[in-house]
């Protein structure tokens, strides 16, 4: 039996390609169980599709499924409704399942404004929707009654069953690395918080945070290490939760000689020194914390109540680890102004981070934002149907208005961007030999951002400074160890400035260590044809000269040489 697992569409258009395209993890999980268990599972993915229906149409034609399922949140559900449509239109019997946080959280709304949805799952999706894709297969229809944990249609009512119990041990589950290529992993479910902004408490209960063992997740970031796959995000809400366990998960990646890199969300009251050894050691390059507000206040009234010393000596621990600290911002949060931006301005100021993201504060279903307005009587759940894929905060606030809070957010860029060349040169790591290597591929990561990465191209950011930042970080980077990103990145700056023979110094030096470097030679070719020594540049491109793009160098050598 056929099977679609859909990821839609979301609303609005996004620069991040890469976080609006991917499929998510749930879908892969569900997947797992689902061909284990002998169903034929396609992930169709709307997200990276132009024309998302005319797409669809096709596949459904082609494949012919029995069951449609979506993952919806909000921001992506009038995707799921028009596909949908579109799968009834086609085969009215063809089952239509809707499952993710919107479902969960608007299950009465989804299902007044699309009659041709069957079900939907609540929660935790794996063994519930197993035993609807059983049932289907059955052709027992009438025993959808008794499947725990879905809403369905009975007799034009909207009824729902008992609640599901979690899954106690999630190693139950398939891996899905089995099956499926991805890079977000997930070593944990739930969290214990109580950010009033967020739905994860309560989607996956506030009391019961449940793990894969240390050996399930390490097996799974093996079977993706095999396909080839090196970088992985780590999507658990609070990924240092159990210190142990991650410890645990780090000596292993450590021992079975996975060599791969990751980027990780905490919170700064779950990390030490140990922790941060560790995952450092394991290729940990990034962690990121809801900082959220520099008020106090507004920080208690979100529900994050640490503070401004726990914030501040994490963001230092964490980057003296060589694992670079990203922040989270909110901003147009409830009792927001000049204030307390402010004082957010000089929080950023004194935790220094080397990256941060500022969201204007918008709320969904299932949080406790969205809770406090309907008491109030001044949200509904029809507003969802407007075509908004979330609620500004601000517009239910008398005290704020639109004005005002794009100026709070554009302050707290300008004021990041303006002082990262500071934060950069500011940055002091632990004077342990065991993590040299390591910080010298942090300082030469970090410079390649400013010399030609993501800073490089910023606005807000000077690029005299950051050509000035990164030559720096390069050059720290070289007194802690020899790394080869280091080396060419001072070559190709050099260069870049047509200072050429301080460019053939340091990629010089890289070659004695690094010989084979591809990268290395090319620029030492470049370098050596801008001062005309054609022949010596054709001794460095020669070495490659049957790899795609070198070949055109060969030929202006050979062709200067000849003239
Ligand atoms: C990691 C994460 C991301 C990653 C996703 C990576 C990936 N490819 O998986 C990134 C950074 C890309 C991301 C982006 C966004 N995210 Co996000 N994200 C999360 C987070 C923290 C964890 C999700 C997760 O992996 N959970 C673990 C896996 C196993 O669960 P799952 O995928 O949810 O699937 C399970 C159930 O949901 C259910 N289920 C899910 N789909 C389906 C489908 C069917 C048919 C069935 C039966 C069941 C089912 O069963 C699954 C297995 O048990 C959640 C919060 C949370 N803790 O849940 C927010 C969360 C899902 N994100 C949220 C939002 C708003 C977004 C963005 C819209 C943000 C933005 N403005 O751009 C984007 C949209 C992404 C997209 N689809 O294009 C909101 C959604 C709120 C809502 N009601 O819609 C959440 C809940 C956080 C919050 N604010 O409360 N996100
Ligand atoms: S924002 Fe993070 S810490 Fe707060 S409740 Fe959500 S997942 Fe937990």
């Amino acid at each position: 039996m056929k099977i679609f697992l859909v990821n839609p569409k979301l609303l609005d258009f996004r620069t991040d390609e890469y976080d609006s395209f991917s499929v998510p993890i749930g879908l892969y999980y569900i997947g797992a169980l689902l061909k284990t268990n002998g169903f034929d599972i396609e992930i169709v993915n709307l997200a990276v599709q132009e024309q998302p229906v005319t797409y669809f149409r096709d596949r459904l034609c082609v494949a012919k499924p029995d069951i449609v399922a979506f993952s919806v949140l909000n921001a992506n559900r009038f995707s799921a409704f028009e596909a949908a449509k579109e799968t009834k239109q086609i085969n009215k019997n063809i089952k239509i399942v809707f499952g993710g946080p919107c479902a969960t959280f608007l299950p009465e709304f989804l299902f007044k404004s699309l009659p041709e949805l069957d079900y939907i799952v609540e929660g935790e999706g794996e063994l519930t929707f197993l035993e609807i894709a059983e049932m289907v297969r059955s052709g027992k229809n009438d025993a959808i009654e008794d499947i725990q944990g879905i809403w369905f249609r009975k007799d034009g009512q909207i009824t729902h069953t008992k609640p599901r119990e979690l899954i106690d041990d999630l190693d139950k589950l398939p891996n899905p690395a089995q099956f499926f290529d991805f890079q977000h992993l997930s070593l944990s479910r739930g969290c214990p918080g109580k950010c009033q902004f967020c739905g994860s408490p309560k989607f996956w209960g506030k009391t019961n945070v449940r793990w894969h063992s240390a050996e399930w997740f390490v097996d799974q970031i093996q079977l993706l290490y095999k396909k080839g796959i090196t970088h992985f995000y780590i999507s658990d809400d609070t990924f240092t939760m159990d210190k142990k366990r991650v410890v645990e998960v780090c000596k292993m990646i450590i021992s079975r000689k996975l060599i791969i890199t990751f980027a990780a969300i905490s919170r700064v009251d779950f990390i030490n020194e140990d922790v941060l050894f560790n995952m450092r050691k394991a290729g940990c390059v990034q962690i990121s914390f809801g900082v959220e507000s520099g008020s106090l206040k507004i920080r208690k009234n979100l529900g994050k109540p640490f503070s401004n010393e726990k914030i501040i000596q994490s963001f230092q621990l964490t980057l003296s680890y060589g694992i670079l600290p990203r922040a989270y911002f909110i901003y147009g949060s409830p009792g927001e102004t000049q204030a307390t931006i402010d004082e957010s301005c000089e929080l950023i100021a004194k935790i220094k981070p080397l990256s941060a993201i500022f969201y204007l504060l918008v709320i969904f279903p299932g949080t406790g934002l969205y809770d406090r307005l309907k008491e109030r009587g001044l949200a509904k759940d029809e507003i969802w149907e407007e075509k908004i894929e979330d609620i500004p905060w601000f517009d239910f606030d008398s005290g704020l208005c639109f004005e005002d809070v794009k100026l709070f957010g554009e302050n707290l860029r300008r004021v990041f961007y303006k002082n990262l060349d500071k934060f950069a040169l500011d940055i002091k790591l632990v004077n342990n030999s065991e993590l040299f290597s390591e910080h010298a591929k942090f300082l030469s990561r970090l410079g390649i951002t400013f010399s030609h990465g993501e800073y490089a191209e910023n606005k807000y950011v000077d690029n005299w400074d950051n050509k000035f930042i990164a030559e720096k970080l390069f050059i720290k980077a070289l007194e802690y160890s020899h790394e080869l990103d280091a080396y060419l990145g001072l070559g190709m700056l050099y260069q870049k400035k047509g200072k050429f023979n301080k460019a053939i110094f340091f990629l010089e030096k890289g070659l004695g260590y690094f010989p084979d470097s591809y990268d290395l030679h090319l620029c030492m070719g470049l370098c050596y044809m801008n001062i005309n020594e054609f022949r010596i540049a054709l001794n460095f491109f020669n070495k490659f000269k049957d790899e795609p793009g070198m070949q055109q160098y060969v030929n202006i050598c050979n062709q200067r040489i000849e003239s």
